[in-house]
């Protein structure tokens, strides 16, 4: 995340025009945050336990905490290069924050199938947000032109499958009771997923800086 967070500053030098340097503040917030939340989770600080009946869970909270504040800047990515007006990017961001604090409901709630009723309210949540970016949102992209089109698709797709992964590893994992992923792998899968959806998102929306100067052009 570090990497990262240092590559995509080194990738905003010399940008001067505000609505281009949007991006760029963006994505650094993103890594930036998560190498914070990493390194909270590594000294075991962003760890805590839970009682489910007679099972005790190890809860890192220091995820929720990065991705309520990573998930809506990602959204915000997308909604920029799109060209959303105000009230797509605050539908989003508004159904983002209600599937992270539901999640976070999930997480720690002390019945199990209380638990697995959160999951299902916050999956609903990601489900219409996903219908938000396929729908209003790819429709505003297509008014760009080709090249803003071609990336926001990609990066939309990425979002797609990489964001579905996160309550499939979550069930499956500690959280979800079953316990089919253990500790240590659900671990592994979420930090693969979220280099993919923070790191891997900001080098493919940063490496071409005309693709951004022509989305931040009006239609
Ligand atoms: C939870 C559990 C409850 C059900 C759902 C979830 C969704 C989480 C998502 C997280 C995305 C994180 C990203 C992070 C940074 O790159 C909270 C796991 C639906 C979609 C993209």
């Amino acid at each position: 995340m570090t990497i990262g967070t240092l590559y995509f500053i080194g990738r905003g030098r010399g940008v001067r025009d505000p609505e281009m340097q949007k991006f760029y503040i963006a994505t650094i917030f993103i890594t930036t945050i998560a190498g914070a939340m990493y390194l909270l989770m590594a000294t075991g600080f962003g760890l805590t336990q839970v009682q489910v009946g007679n099972q005790v869970l190890d809860i890192y909270w220091a995820r929720y905490a990065d991705w309520v504040f990573t998930t809506p800047l990602l959204l915000f990515d997308l909604a920029l290069l799109a060209g959303a007006n105000r009230n797509t990017i605050a539908t989003l961001v508004g159904l983002d924050v209600f599937m992270i604090v539901t999640g976070v409901i999930a997480a720690f709630e002390s019945v199990a199938a209380y638990r697995i009723l959160w999951w299902g309210i916050s999956t609903g949540a990601l489900l219409v947000l996903l219908y938000v970016l396929v729908g209003t949102l790819s429709e505003q992209a297509n008014r760009k032109s080709p090249e803003v089109a071609r990336l926001f698709s990609t990066l939309r797709n990425l979002t797609i499958v990489l964001w579905l992964l996160y309550p499939v590893v979550w069930i499956l994992g500690t959280e979800g009771t079953i316990g089919i992923l253990p500790l240590y792998w659900e671990t592994a899968a979420f930090m693969v997923l979220d280099l993919s959806a923070k790191v891997g998102f900001g080098v493919l929306l940063l490496r071409s800086r005309s693709t951004l100067e022509a989305a931040t052009k009006p239609e």
